[in-house]
């Protein structure tokens, strides 16, 4: 019976992961995928698996060819047949023992090498550091020591190293960007540390990995790798305080309902240069700036603000995010003041 259940455990790793590879060849720019790596260490960690399934690959079809093998061979043939009679044969037990601790050493220290080599204190250089916070369910994002202070969209330099620092303000959570670099806990009243580094611009999908509430499933975030120079023009866009809407346009008129306490908006938000300083949601001050708010479930654009503004518990059920029902037009104007906030 267990001989039985190993070999269906074998078979089943094997359709795993031979699926897994066929993913690989029809999803190539998926983002969210360990196996698409386009960073240094994600590579080494593909590579590690690659090695370790090629050689699972091989054992079984040795192992199983062998069981085919001997079963056709030594069928029994005729009514009184009997197989000769054994006990143990110490060559052969020795090789089979000997073989697969060897292969098993092999694959250990590999992956320990791999390990020290995306561990938190082997980055290639020193980095500049970034401070992420898992809250429920959104990451806010802060560098030049909490001087910048975003939300969901982690924006770094091409080329350069990310030293990343990790603390949650509720429960534990796990930071995670599939093709640039493993998990790395994200553990409140302690900070973990981890890096990026890479050297290809594009975005790039992260996700909460550890289960952290009724939304952790919609607590995503990008990476969005750009040029030094756009990086610093956006680092130098994000730190100046929000733009002014136009006096006597629908978005000053929703700056003003932001601002009125009985809308709630400043109890939670920040917004810099005005009265408003909450630290309960994502500081808002250059939110028309971002690809994705509420945790990257909706793209940042007109359609979807309102959509969030009208009712956030519809959206995102559970969400922190509670407000005062508000009437279309109160709406279109905070709306148009979100969208003003470059
Ligand atoms: C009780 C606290 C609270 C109040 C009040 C509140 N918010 Fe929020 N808000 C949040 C939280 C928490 C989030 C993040 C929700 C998530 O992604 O799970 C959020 C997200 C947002 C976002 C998306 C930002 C992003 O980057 O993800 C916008 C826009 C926003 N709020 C606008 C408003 C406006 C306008 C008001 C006033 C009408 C308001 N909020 C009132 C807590 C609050
Ligand atoms: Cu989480």
């Amino acid at each position: 019976m267990r001989l039985l259940w190993t070999k269906w455990s074998r078979l089943c790793a094997l359709g795993i992961a031979s699926l897994s590879l066929f993913g690989l060849a029809s999803c190539q720019s998926t983002p969210q995928d360990i196996l698409a790596p386009f960073s240094p260490a994600a590579e080494l960690t593909a590579n590690l698996f690659y090695f370790v399934f090629w050689i699972a690959v091989i054992i079984f079809i040795f192992v199983e060819g062998l069981l085919v093998y001997f079963v056709i061979r030594y069928k029994r043939r005729a009514e009184n047949e009997h197989p000769e009679q054994y006990h143990g044969n110490t060559k052969l037990e020795i090789t089979w023992t000997v073989i697969p601790a060897l292969i098993l050493v092999v694959v250990f220290f590999l992956t320990i090498r791999a390990m020290g080599q995306v561990g938190p204190t082997s980055p290639p250089g020193q980095g500049i550091p970034v401070r992420v916070i898992g809250h429920q369910w959104w990451w806010e994002v802060q560098y030049n020591d909490g001087k910048v202070n975003y939300a969901t969209d982690l924006h770094i330099p091409a080329g350069q190293v990310v030293n990343v620092q990790l603390t949650s303000e509720n429960v534990i959570h796990s930071f995670w960007v599939p093709s640039l670099m493993g998990k790395t806990d994200v553990v409140p009243g302690y900070t973990n540390t981890t890096w990026l580094y890479t050297d290809k611009i594009g975005e790039y999908s992260g996700q909460c990995a550890e289960f952290c509430g009724a939304q952790h499933a919609n607590m995503l975030f990008k990476v969005i790798v750009q040029s030094p120079a756009d990086f610093d023009a956006w680092l130098k866009n994000v730190q100046a305080p929000a733009e002014e809407p136009a006096p006597g346009s629908q978005a000053a008129r929703g700056k003003e309902m932001f601002l009125n306490p009985k809308n709630a908006c400043i109890g939670c938000h920040t917004v810099d240069g005005t009265a408003a300083v909450g630290v309960t949601g994502p500081n808002l001050t250059h939110v028309a700036s971002r690809d994705c708010i509420a945790g990257c479930l909706l793209p940042f654009d007109h359609s979807n603000v309102v959509k969030w503004l009208t009712d956030p518990q519809a959206v995102k059920p559970g969400t922190l995010m509670r407000i005062p029902k508000l009437t279309p037009d109160e709406v279109d104007a905070l709306s148009a003041y979100m969208e003003s906030l470059k």
